[in-house]
């Protein structure tokens, strides 16, 4: 089938105003009847066409009189109706196999037959697999949706909106009905049914609505979600106080499935949650899986305004939602929890996913131009780097300045699906600013490069920054354009102070910190009263989305390292100066990046007034993914050895002895608490430990054996078990084998048991992976379990996915193409880790696309998996 391109968005012929969906629910067949009361648009003539995929239809009626055969005709993926008019009522009745359903998208099983419950996923497409309708997100309607089902196999029958009623039916049978007020997209649809329990909390919003939160999962975990609602409370209060948005339905229900393709989903009034990203306790969870508890459950809340109050136009505006929600998540995180350590988190993020993503054959823009299976959409380009852009956009307005604008937006655009466009006029109307020389950014793929030139006159006592730009081109992209690019900058003197900084014609002309726009290819700042050679500080807080090229010395970066006040900026010296020790060590030039880097390092580390969690960040090189992006060739065998060559050197420089005795200072204060210096803490043991074992592998093994007997919290216990499996312990035989007896039962955990083994070294790695999918625990059809298998290994141990002779590769083609048959979305993401083939040397090179080529050769392949595959060829 062609593309669908954003070029040819035409709005909606038919909408439908209202609708009313009535389910029978049984976990091997249920039936839908749905009646749609249609709206025509009069200026187009096209008959009445609905969605809808593998349905059965039993039943179909237009204004009450059952229609003949020859009057509708019923393709794969849709159904024409003749006759409908403006104000007509469609009723269809559909039957669903659920229990069959592996794909996990509209409605399926969760769980066994016996156990499970039912439920659905919509978006983006997954509501024409339930019925018949305009499955397009600019189609809102308001929804009475009526569940029925035994009451002894689902006593819980829940769906998005407000509860408008419950009682019995005869032979056991019981009912429930929500009603939605707030009209919205199809893709906001759910319901679920089954046998759940519940904790509940009463929220009173700050504009006096009491509301009714409740958390649901299976019995035996239903104690795990208590951290989960703490967090939603914290989100609401916080969006009511940074962005004045009010939640606005009595009741707000979040359900938990260990069976789901995404995250989570944010479904009006019925938030379903990954397991993985709503149960969290000290015995099972790490320090970091808390964090994204507490993320994701921002974010889906988040979505309340930012996607369903003010939804997209179509799945082109995708970022319009998304990209806006991971900021608003990634400002509520950083208020949460520690500023600059977020801002590190977030931008390692965006380097190990996105920029790859950019720089190779999947790269598309943030508002990609066409696609053939939104799903595979669904990418860190519109996630992370749409959030970039909305970064900027903030950053260009200041805090009042953006909160106006979003006002703005959400008042301009509520009930509506909007664009992008509307954003920017929004945000830009709001503060008489033009915001529109933005789009660049949306419509345009690649990571800009910014170079930075200098230039000190020291008799004219001024300094002289040229900043240029320039994009790569990306597959169907050859020509960028110049971006309006944000660079917020300081000037540091040789003893590590700031500079005032006079610029003429800005605004803030004067202060320590200021940010510049460059426009234009090429632009020269010109600082005066700089009476020496400053040392500059750019892109603070990364201020763009762009890769820096600056010439610092080592020993400017080890200057900032020491000096910098942002956070952010301090660990990023240390990335850029490990990075020159990194190139220094494999070139085998001049030592004086590798010195530097340890010298600086190892001050910091015996300084004492560096948090713990920063000083862990700041000495951990950028990861073999990033260093990987940096060659037209890369050998991960060799990154990786080269990159642990480095860290060799740098425990070296520290000494055995210091790290031995931070260690067990960091060791006698452990405690499973979950507090901000616990968890740093916990971090930087972690580091030490790794260094520890560097130097001393059965040191470090003896340390994590002890470790993890007595760990009090996942976090040192995985952190224990990690290093164990990483450096082929003797020991880690029986800690694995406890660790999986310990929690058979609990999936999120075992994940962890699949996901460790996958990090060995080497060809050892491959052998693993062959040995734990035959693991009676590990199967194909549960999502969270491939990405704890084959997830992990393709794209966090590189030097053991890709072995010279191909295997690995393989394995993973073979995979998908069993994969793509139970579940497309999740064979179509997996496959994804194939992304940076052709900057392989070219033995592996050549194997990788072997197998990619052969994988495309296979019959049958789903849309979703073929136009990777097909991309990643192209
Ligand atoms: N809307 C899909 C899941 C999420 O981004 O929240
Ligand atoms: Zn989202």
């Amino acid at each position: 089938p062609s593309p669908i391109r954003l070029s040819e968005y035409r709005a909606p012929a038919w909408r439908v105003e209202r609708v009313e969906l009535d389910f029978d629910l049984g976990i091997d067949a249920s039936e839908v009847t749905a009646r749609l009361r249609l709206r025509r648009d009069p200026a187009q003539q096209t008959p009445l066409r609905l969605d809808g995929e593998g349905l059965e239809l039993l039943a179909i009626a237009l204004d009450g009189q059952p229609l003949d055969p020859g009057s509708y005709r019923h393709g794969d993926n849709q159904l024409e109706v003749d006759g409908a008019q403006d104000g007509s009522v469609l009723e269809t009745r559909v039957r669903l196999q659920p229990a069959a359903n592996t794909a996990l998208e509209g409605l399926y099983l969760s769980g066994s037959r016996e156990t499970g419950f039912l439920l659905t996923q919509c978006e983006a497409e997954g509501f024409r697999h339930i019925t018949f309708f305009p499955d397009r997100p600019d189609v809102l309607a308001s929804y009475t949706v009526t569940l029925r089902a035994d009451r002894k196999r689902f006593p819980v029958l829940l769906a998005g909106g407000n509860p408008e009623g419950a009682g019995e039916l005869e032979d056991g049978r019981h009912w429930a009905r929500f009603v939605d007020p707030h009209p919205k997209p199809s893709y906001l649809f759910a319901l679920v049914a089954g046998r759940l329990e519940k904790i509940e909390r009463d929220y009173v919003t700050a504009d006096g609505r009491a509301v009714k939160l409740v958390m649901w999962s299976e019995a035996n975990v239903i104690d795990r979600c208590h951290y989960a609602m703490d967090a939603l409370e914290r989100s609401m209060r916080w969006d009511e106080q940074a962005y004045g948005r009010n939640y606005d339905l009595d009741v707000f229900h979040v359900v938990a499935t260990h069976d789901f393709n995404m995250g989570a989903m944010e479904n009006k009034g019925l938030n379903i949650f990954n397991a993985k990203y709503l149960l969290a306790d000290p015995d099972s969870t790490t320090d970091d899986e808390y964090r994204a508890v507490e993320a994701v459950v921002a974010h889906e809340y988040f979505h309340n305004w930012s996607g369903n109050r003010v939804t997209c136009r179509d799945w082109f505006q995708l970022s319009l939602k998304e990209g806006l929600t991971v900021f608003r998540e990634q400002q509520f995180s950083a208020d949460m929890n520690s500023p600059p350590l977020k801002r590190i988190e977030d931008v390692a993020l965006l380097r190990r996913a996105q920029f790859p993503e950019d720089a190779g054959p999947l790269a598309h823009p943030v508002r990609p131009a066409q696609y053939s299976e939104i799903n595979n959409f669904y990418t860190a380009t519109v996630y992370e780097k749409g959030s970039e852009l909305v970064r900027m956009l903030s950053g260009r307005l200041g805090t009042d300045g953006f909160r106006r604008g979003m006002d703005r937006y959400f008042e301009a655009n509520d009930g509506r699906a909007a664009t992008l466009e509307d954003f920017l006029g929004a945000l830009g109307d709001a503060n008489q600013v033009d915001l529109l020389p933005y789009l660049v950014w949306y419509a345009q793929a690649g990571t800009p490069r910014l170079k930075a030139r200098r230039d000190y006159d020291a008799a004219r006592r001024e300094f002289t920054l040229t900043l240029s730009q320039h994009t790569p081109g990306t597959p169907s992209q050859p020509e960028k354009h110049a971006l309006p690019i944000p660079v917020k900058l300081a000037l540091f003197t040789h003893e590590g102070r700031m500079l005032p900084l006079h610029l003429d014609g800005h605004p803030r002309s004067g202060d320590t910190e200021l940010v510049v726009v460059l426009d234009k290819a090429e632009q020269r700042f010109v600082f005066r009263e700089i009476d020496a050679e400053p040392v500059p500080s750019l892109l603070r807080g990364f201020s763009a989305p762009v890769i820096l090229e600056s010439h610092d010395t080592p020993a400017e970066l080890a200057l900032l390292l020491r000096h910098d006040v942002d956070g952010f900026n301090r660990w990023e010296a240390g990335q850029q100066l490990a990075i020159r020790a990194y190139e220094a060590l494999r070139e085998g030039g001049s030592d004086a990046a590798i010195v530097a880097w340890c010298d600086a390092l190892a001050a910091l580390f015996a300084d004492g007034n560096v948090d713990d969690a920063l000083l862990a960040e700041v000495m951990t090189p950028p990861g073999e993914v990033e260093l990987a992006e940096r060659e037209r060739e890369a050998d991960p065998e060799r990154i990786h050895a080269w990159r642990q060559e480095l860290q060799r050197r740098l425990a070296t420089r520290i000494s055995a002895a210091a790290l031995l005795q931070r260690y067990r200072t960091l060791a006698q204060a452990t405690n499973g608490q979950l507090d901000a210096a616990s968890q740093a803490q916990r971090r930087l043991k972690r580091r030490v430990l790794e260094l520890i074992s560097l130097l001393d592998a059965a040191q470090g093994q003896a340390l994590a054996t002890l470790q993890y007997e007595e760990a009090p919290s996942m976090t040192d216990r995985l952190a224990a078990l990690s290093v164990l499996v990483r450096t082929d312990a003797p020991q880690a035989a029986t800690a694995l084998a406890h660790f999986r007896d310990r929690y058979v039962d609990n999936p999120l955990a075992l994940d962890k048991w699949f996901n460790v083994q996958t990090q060995r070294r080497g060809a050892a790695s491959l052998a693993s992976v062959r040995e734990l999918e035959r693991d009676p625990a590990f199967t194909l059809k549960n999502p969270n379990r491939v990405n704890a298998l084959f997830g992990a290994w393709a794209r966090s141990n590189p030097a053991g996915f890709h072995q010279a002779d191909g295997a690995g590769y393989r394995l993973l083609a073979e995979r998908l193409a069993q994969l793509d048959a139970l579940n497309p979305q999740v064979a179509a993401r997996l496959a994804t880790a194939f992304n940076g083939w052709r900057r392989l040397e070219p033995v592996r090179r050549a194997q990788a696309q072997a197998a990619i080529a052969a994988l495309a050769e296979q019959a049958g392949l789903s849309r979703n998996l073929t136009e990777i595959v097909q991309s990643m060829l192209h």
